[in-house]
């Protein structure tokens, strides 16, 4: 094709091929090379950032943005703090990943700087800009009520862009800046960054609980890709890493004095989190505003850890295992053993000294199997002896005292501060026996199974709070089954990116949340169970369906997916650039043409 030669990098000469030399004017791209000098884009790389500026995800509740840009240097950004306590340390830790963040979107950074980029004019690369930020509480403490609401203003004058956000806590302060990131680009034409002039961003989100699963059970997942999955949720303003810790699989959580746990549990002694790494990761959460919950996930879902001394006897690895559980391997803790429950207080003690003090908590619940417990002799002949019967309803009975008991040693392993429990949908929460089998309304109910609307309305009448994670619309995984070699060979239920964000939780808690209920309902959670992932394919099946969801639970427009796909499209550009492997959404071309 035709070339030219159009510049020298010491003394070896590079050409570019001719349709380059578009420039962003005007939020569209015109061809420039009258003056001979460049920088250069193609036309299609001009068309992915140009016109694009203030595509903000998730949207705000209102913003209005000024259509001018101002040019500045990642180096030219000071942070004005006005704050007290934790919540100033915590602010120039999340100041310093701001920071960060707008470097990886500077080619000067990541790439080095192109050969053909015009030397940075220096009254533009001087502008500075100047983020003055105040909190006003000083703790920093996630909990349930936290306010996460900010305002941000942009305003410019005499070579000053000033940004200012004003918020109740660190954790809107943070949002904050996230929203300043997406008001800014990088330009190619000076090889600067631009900010909006002027802006006034008002926000609040929707729902208090956004968050997601992730299994490590099933397969190990890296304290690298834990960060990176922290990361991604960050910059969709999501709040919650629940993290489904241990289940039958594998246990790789060391536990200080229980190593017997890994040692049992681990796939390996590489696939371990030690105390050091929960640890890094609860604060690397905490400054990108992110709560991380621990599940403990009992009695059943529990195996492969406990096998050891006076642990053994628990589980049921009978043939068929399809009689026993819902996937093998097969466990549940065993109620007739008289050493369980004390080693489960100090399982609880070692949870708490690591992820406390807590003030949330996940006691899983789930898929508890009759037939587990009811052919095994040792927990008949207990049954028999105590007189408790062995009808169905006498194992459920038995199964209620465990949560409570349950309840009782987490409570005293959080030095008596007793926090709300969640629990997921089981028999002990089902339509016309939650009164007798849990009868605690201070338990939250995350909703998991669906087209069970008696259920629904009965825990929001007897003022249950809850968190919906319906597996027909937020499981990122591949559905029931799909991972058992003789079962499906289909990945369904699949949810595309378009019906996570279709799906709302006041559709899911059957619109019964008018003024009576609106404050039961917590929010949402998109559940990652790992069956079929690990490190490789982690970031793909999260994201961009992650980000669908974030904005689900922080805007929670009346809008659907048609109208949010070109601000996705864009967002997920972002989440690339911070090093997440997310899928694609469309090929580049409709990026490029919108
Ligand atoms: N593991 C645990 C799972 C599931 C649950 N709990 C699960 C159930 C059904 C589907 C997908 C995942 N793998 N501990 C249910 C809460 Cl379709």
């Amino acid at each position: 094709g035709m070339v030219m030669v159009v510049g020298v990098i010491g003394s070896q000469a590079f050409t570019l091929p001719s349709p380059w030399g578009y420039q962003c004017v005007n939020n569209t791209c015109v061809k420039k090379l009258a003056d001979g000098t460049l920088p250069l884009a193609t036309l299609n790389e001009c068309k992915l950032t140009c016109g694009k500026m203030g595509v903000l995800w998730p949207q705000p509740t209102s913003a209005s943005l000024g259509s001018e840009v101002a040019y500045f240097l990642p180096s030219n950004v000071v942070l004005q703090p006005s704050c007290r306590g934790e919540a100033c340390s915590l602010l120039q830790e999340a100041f310093a990943v701001f920071r960060d963040n707008l470097e990886r979107y500077h080619p000067l950074y990541s790439n080095g700087k192109a050969p053909w980029m015009q030397p940075w004019q220096p009254d533009a690369s001087a502008h500075s800009l100047v983020v003055k930020v105040t909190v006003t509480i000083p703790e920093v403490k996630m909990s349930l009520d936290t306010q996460e609401d900010y305002l941000l203003e942009v305003t410019t004058a005499g070579g000053v862009t000033t940004v200012t956000i004003n918020a109740n806590t660190f954790f809107g302060a943070r949002h904050a800046l996230e929203t300043l990131t997406q008001l800014i680009e990088y330009q190619e034409i000076h090889g600067l960054l631009m900010v909006v002039t002027s802006a006034s961003v008002r926000d609040s989100p929707a729902f208090s609980y956004r968050g997601l699963l992730l299994d490590t059970s099933r397969n190990f997942i890296s304290v690298a890709a834990l960060k990176r999955t922290l990361d991604a949720m960050a910059a969709c303003k999501l709040n919650t890493l629940h993290w489904h810790i241990t289940d039958t699989h594998s246990f790789p959580l060391y536990l200080d004095t229980l190593p017997n746990m890994v040692y049992y549990g681990a796939y390996s002694s590489e696939q371990v989190y030690f105390p050091a790494d929960v640890r890094e990761i609860l604060h690397y959460a905490k400054v990108r505003g992110i709560r991380v919950l621990p599940e403990f996930d009992a009695p059943a879902h529990v195996g492969n850890g406990w096998q050891w001394g006076e642990m053994q006897g628990l589980g049921k690895l009978a043939e068929p295992w399809q009689s026993y559980c819902v996937e093998p391997p097969c466990g549940q803790l065993n109620l007739a053993n008289p050493n369980m429950y004390s080693v489960l207080g100090q399982v609880y003690k070692e949870f708490v000294d690591v992820f406390g003090p807590i003030d949330l908590f996940h006691y899983g619940g789930d898929e508890v199997n009759l037939n587990c417990w009811n052919t095994t002799d040792e927990i008949i002949s207990w049954m028999t002896r105590n007189g408790y019967g062995l009808h169905a309803d006498a194992y459920y009975q038995q199964w209620s005292i465990f949560q409570e008991k349950s309840h009782k040693l987490l409570t005293a392993a959080n030095k008596g501060v007793e926090v709300p429990g969640i629990l997921w949908t089981s028999h002990l929460t089902e339509a016309g026996r939650v009164d007798r089998f849990l009868n605690n309304s201070q338990y939250i109910i995350q909703v998991w199974t669906t087209g069970h609307d008696p259920l629904i309305a009965e825990l929001l009448q007897k003022g249950y709070r809850l968190i919906f994670s319906n597996y027909d619309a937020w499981y990122l995984d591949c559905g029931f089954g799909a991972w058992v070699g003789e079962g499906n060979n289909w990945c369904s239920p699949y949810s595309g990116w378009q019906k996570v964000y279709d799906n709302s939780p006041h559709q899911m808690a059957l619109n019964l949340t008018n003024s009576t209920y609106a404050n039961l309902i917590l929010g949402g959670e998109a559940a990652l169970w790992t069956e079929q992932v690990d490190d490789h394919n982690l970031d793909a099946k999260l994201w961009p369906r992650g980000a669908a969801l974030a904005e689900r639970l922080w805007t929670n427009p009346p809008t659907g997916w048609k109208q949010a796909e070109f601000r996705l499209i864009h967002h997920r550009q972002r989440l690339v650039k911070r090093g997440v492997l997310s899928e694609r959404i469309q090929p580049q071309w409709c990026h490029q043409n919108e």
